[in-house]
């Protein structure tokens, strides 16, 4: 059989064309690692350095770890004060240390730091009076400390409003000249609520100059993080706002540092916002009147007190000859000084004035709030003249 002309075209040797280069993919630069950066083995021994993450310096560290020592005292504090009747309400941060104060300590002290009722220790390791950071929490009005003073925004327990508000101050910093950055501290949770998205959104088109932290502590009061999300790593969130992202070990204090330092430089240079997912835990449960037995297990708690960050840090720290039994001591004191000074202020009974409700609401108070203002003021006088 003769073959057809056709058949004759098939066998022959195919004429390759050029292969056309292959456009780079945009969203590389913008993907996390596969793999949280550690820089630190739970036990405390170094992994190799890298060049992408380079160590902070050593005398930043050893602030770091006084910082956390303090700061878990503050957060037993305060969760003992919830039990005198001292605080309505406390969230503890405890195994969330290397979190809480590498946040802080990678700003500058005109940056500008927008929390979340979780962030006390974060507050009190920037240097905010601690009583002043309890007074939200005590029932109080007003959120203690002044926040243009100390580039501070008021704890938000709305959950993720603060991202829409960072954006719009980091903005407004940059359009005024300034290269003031914004660090927003958010939960894992709160990263499934519009203003999340709503802000990383604006923040992207108008590069304004925002780090979006997300403490990702595995809960959202019960909601575990599969019930939450779908995605392999919350830092993948930023990719379709075109916003660069990564991950990192959330317990490991060195390489929360590193990575932040990167980030807040990102910011700070002009490039827009950066997005962190810190892979952390929360020791206690969400606040003093949750039952955490009801949503997880003990041995699962356990399980992450080998990851301790304290601990961690405190072991590299010795091994480098840079930490000895004088400076853990030194730092243990200043931390029982510190509990005992704010245990001893949380107990002197507050004065509120009634009338000081009225204060700040409107510029020119409206015609109703002038009336019920008289009206209380004219109850206070008649429980005095009761009184005498
Ligand atoms: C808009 C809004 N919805 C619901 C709540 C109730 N709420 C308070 S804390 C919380 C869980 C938040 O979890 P996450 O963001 O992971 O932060 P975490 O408490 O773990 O630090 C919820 C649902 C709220 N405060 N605000
Ligand atoms: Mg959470």
């Amino acid at each position: 059989m003769t073959s057809t002309p056709q058949a004759v075209r098939r066998a022959s040797p195919r004429k390759r064309r050029p292969a056309t280069p292959a456009a780079p993919d945009p969203s590389a630069v913008l993907l996390p690692q596969a793999e949280p950066v550690r820089l630190l083995n739970p036990d405390g021994s170094p992994l190799p350095a890298r060049a992408d993450y380079p160590e902070p310096p050593v005398a930043a560290l050893r602030e770091m770890y006084r910082r956390m020592v303090v700061g878990r005292r503050f957060d037993a504090q305060a969760t003992a004060l919830t039990k005198q009747g001292r605080l309505a309400v406390y969230p503890s941060s405890r195994g969330q240390e290397a979190c809480q104060v590498g946040g802080v300590l990678a700003l500058r002290d005109d940056d500008w730091v927008f929390p979340t009722y979780r962030e006390s220790m974060a507050l009190t390791a920037r240097g905010i009076d601690p009583v002043e950071v309890l007074t939200l929490l005590r029932g109080d009005w007003h959120c203690g400390y002044d926040p243009a003073v100390r580039r501070t925004a008021p704890q938000c327990t709305p959950l993720a409003t603060q991202c829409v508000h960072a954006a719009g101050l980091a903005y407004g910093e940059s359009y005024q000249g300034r290269d003031t950055v914004a660090l927003v501290y958010i939960g894992d949770g709160a990263t499934s609520e519009g203003d999340f998205h709503e802000g990383v959104n604006f923040a992207a088109v108008f590069k304004a100059p925002v780090v979006y932290f997300v403490q990702n502590n595995r809960y959202a009061i019960s909601v575990p993080l599969s019930r939450q999300t779908a995605a392999p790593s919350l830092a993948y969130k930023g990719v379709g706002y075109g916003v660069p992202s990564e991950q990192v070990d959330g317990n490991d204090p060195v390489a929360v540092l590193a990575v932040l330092h990167r980030a807040v430089a990102h910011a700070r240079a002009g490039k827009g916002p950066f997005l962190v997912e810190a892979h952390t835990y929360r020791m206690e449960p969400h606040t003093n009147a949750d039952d955490q037995t009801r949503y997880r297990d003990a041995d699962e708690v356990e399980a992450w007190r080998d990851r301790d960050p304290i601990a961690r840090l405190e072991s590299y720290l010795r091994a480098r000859d840079v930490l000895d039994d004088a400076a853990v001591a030194e730092v243990a004191e200043q931390a029982e000084a510190y509990a005992a000074r704010l245990r001893e202020r949380m107990n002197a009974q507050p004065t509120v004035d009634p009338l000081s409700l009225f204060e700040h609401v409107y510029a020119q108070p409206t015609p109703q709030l002038v009336e019920q203002r008289e009206q209380v003021r004219a109850e206070l006088a008649a429980a005095r003249e009761g009184d005498a």
